[in-house]
């Protein structure tokens, strides 16, 4: 039978996902097999394997497998040894975001993660879990050392990898202290302050940097091509952060894999951001009120705000327009790399739910 495009995608990048999960155990092995055979830090890495398998294979897998397929788009013809490279690099991106999700968690008071607790949370963990992200944190630089030391791309992609980490840190605090702890102030919470936010906390690292290596790795190291691929990739991480936010309030937690905490944390989210652009001044005053704090009514009371904003259309409608400005932005940016590099990427978060 013959396959339509989408199909025919989906199964080519399904068939990738297996052979990135398959990887995952034998990165495991050499990031701990020596080092519990030496009895002085063997407890260490026999409770660092259990980080490792708690924490990084169970999300979706998007940015480490664009890693991949961004490569195959670059160079059709790779090698089977280069294939595996990407993979690794691509595990490498996963233990970035495993680092940051296990330290995010104990910031946003979070409960559960990829539907489990969150590892903060389990009983024996605690704050053992902030050295735990270390450690997440330091395996990349020890998979980049053993598989592309000999590489001319080495230097760029470890640079690239810290100045992601640093972006993503910048991010973070803008988020946390947007988020004041002391009182409601929605004084700050503006769109332009909300962009910022979600460029440097997510959109860097989650969009830029998978293709950026994929770049590196084929070659392709001039600015110009970098900074053509950063304006796209950019615009669709804000956008993918949107709907993080959208589904913290909005999406089924045995779905998305996590409670959302964004209105009991006093986020800067899109969705209050919205909310503070089109409430009446009641509204606003209700919303004061309710706004950060955990009694399960108040959160309710911000929700019914949102229902009657209708939030969820307001949302719908972006979600369309800016789909639609993204692929007119590809299409309108003629570069070294391939339409398809950011079309592929694109299609894994538009209508997503998770
Ligand atoms: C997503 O924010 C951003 C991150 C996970 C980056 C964290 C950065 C650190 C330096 C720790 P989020 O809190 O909305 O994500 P989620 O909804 O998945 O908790
Ligand atoms: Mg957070
Ligand atoms: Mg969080
Ligand atoms: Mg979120």
């Amino acid at each position: 039978m013959e396959q339509n495009g989408s199909d025919a995608k989906k199964l080519k990048s399904s068939t990738e996902l297996a052979e990135f999960d398959a990887l995952f155990l034998e990165l495991v092995d050499e990031l701990t097999k020596n080092e519990i055979k030496n009895p002085e830090i063997a407890d260490a890495f026999i409770w660092f394997k259990e980080v490792l398998h708690y924490n990084v294979p169970f999300g979706k897998k998007n940015r480490g497998v664009s890693v991949v397929t961004s490569y195959k788009h670059l160079v059709p013809e790779a090698s089977e040894a280069d294939l595996k490279i990407a993979r690794v690099l691509g595990w490498c991106v996963e233990l970035l975001q495993a680092f940051f999700l296990v330290a995010d968690d104990i910031m946003d008071n979070s409960l559960t993660r990829r539907g489990q607790p969150c590892w903060y949370k389990k009983e024996k963990v605690g704050n053992t879990a902030i050295n735990d992200s270390f450690f997440l944190e330091c395996t990349i630089y020890s998979l980049l050392k053993k598989y592309i030391r000999d590489k001319p791309y080495y230097l760029s992609i470890m640079e690239l990898f810290l100045e992601t980490t640093l972006q993503t840190v910048t991010g973070q605090c803008l988020d946390l202290t947007t988020a004041a702890s002391e009182g409601v102030d929605f004084s700050k919470f503006t769109m332009e302050r909300y962009s910022a936010i979600v460029k440097w906390k997510t959109a860097f690292y989650s969009f830029y940097l998978p293709v950026a290596i994929a770049m590196y790795m084929a070659g392709i190291s001039d600015g110009e091509s970098h900074t053509k691929a950063k304006t796209i990739l950019l615009q669709m991480g804000h956008f993918f952060q949107v709907q993080d936010d959208y589904l913290d309030c909005y999406g089924a937690p045995e779905v998305i894999g996590k409670v959302g905490t964004d209105i009991q944390d006093n986020k800067c989210g899109w969705l209050i951001v919205k909310a503070l652009e089109i409430a009446s001044d009641e509204q606003k005053e209700k919303l004061q009120a309710n706004y950060a704090r955990w009694e399960t009514e108040a959160v309710e009371k911000v929700k019914a705000i949102y229902r009657d904003l209708k939030l969820e259309d307001v949302y719908k409608q972006y979600e369309e327009s800016s789909h639609e400005e993204i692929t007119n932005l590809i299409n309108s940016i003629a570069s070294a790399v391939p339409k398809e590099v950011f079309l592929d990427f694109a299609s894994k978060i538009y209508k997503r739910e998770k």
